[in-house]
C-alpha cells in the first residue's frame, strides 16, 4: 500500500508566484497544496520583519497554524545597488500599500531616471521557508543577478519581471522569458531547487 503524503500548504496569495512554485515542486512523499484547494482565501499576513528570512517565516508559520499542515511560503523581492537595496523587502509596497506591479515598475523606473547603464545592477533575491507541522523550519535561498532596464518588455512572469535583465538571459527581460526558462535561472528556482534536496528522503 502506498504510504500517505504529508500534505503542505503554498502560503502565498500571489498568483504569479504560486504559478512557479506549483510548476517546480515535485518532492517524493508531499502534496502542496493551496488555500484554494482547501476551500479557504490566502491569509493576509503582515510582513514586519526586517528581512526576507523573518518574513518568509512569518507568512509560513501563520499559515501552519490557520491550516494545521505544513507550510512553505516565499519572500522575495528586488535589491538595487544605485538605491542602496531597495525595494528589497518592501517590493510589493514600493509604490504604495497596495500598489500594483505596473505602478511599482514605474516608480522604480522614476528613481532610476538619468542613471546609465552602469547605475542598473541588481538582483532578485528569494528565501523559501518550509515549516513541518510541528513548526520545525528549513529554509533556502536564490539570487538572481542582473540590471534594470530603460523600459518595460514582455508579458511573462509577474513583478519587475518586464524591467529585469538577467545576467543569464542574453539581452532578454525576465518577462520574456518562458516559465521553465525563468525557472531555470531565477531566485525562487535556486531556493526551491536547494529546498526540495533538504527536504528529500536521503537515498
Ligand atoms: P505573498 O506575500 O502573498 O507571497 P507578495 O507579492 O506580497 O505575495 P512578497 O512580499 O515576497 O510577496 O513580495 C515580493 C515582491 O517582489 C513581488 O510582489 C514583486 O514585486 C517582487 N518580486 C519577487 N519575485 C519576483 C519575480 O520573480 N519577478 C518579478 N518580481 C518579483
Amino acid at each position: 500500500m502506498a504510504a500517505e503524503k504529508r500534505r503542505v500548504v503554498v502560503a502565498t496569495a500571489n498568483a504569479g508566484k504560486l504559478a512557479e512554485i506549483a510548476a517546480q515542486l515535485d518532492v517524493p512523499g508531499f502534496e502542496f497544496v493551496t488555500p484554494a484547494d482547501l476551500g479557504a482565501e490566502p491569509i493576509d499576513v503582515p510582513e514586519t520583519g526586517e528581512t526576507f528570512t523573518d518574513n518568509a517565516y512569518l507568512k509560513a508559520e501563520a499559515y501552519r497554524r490557520q491550516f494545521g499542515l505544513a507550510a512553505l511560503a516565499d519572500d522575495s523581492g528586488l535589491v538595487v545597488d544605485a538605491l542602496g537595496g531597495r525595494p528589497g523587502v518592501r517590493s510589493s509596497r514600493f509604490a504604495g500599500e497596495r500598489a500594483s506591479d505596473l505602478e511599482n515598475t514605474r516608480r522604480l523606473l522614476e528613481e532610476l531616471d538619468g542613471f546609465g547603464p552602469e547605475m542598473r545592477a541588481a538582483r532578485f533575491q528569494c528565501v523559501v521557508v518550509f515549516v513541518d507541522e510541528h513548526g520545525e523550519p528549513i529554509s533556502a535561498c536564490g539570487t538572481c543577478e542582473g540590471q534594470i532596464g530603460f523600459s518595460p518588455r514582455g508579458s511573462g512572469g509577474f513583478g519587475y519581471d518586464p524591467v529585469f535583465l538577467p545576467d543569464e538571459a542574453a539581452g532578454s527581460t525576465m518577462a520574456e522569458l518562458t516559465m521553465v526558462e525563468k525557472n531555470a535561472i531565477s531566485h525562487r528556482g535556486k531556493a526551491l531547487r536547494e529546498l526540495k534536496h533538504a527536504l528529500m528522503p536521503e537515498e
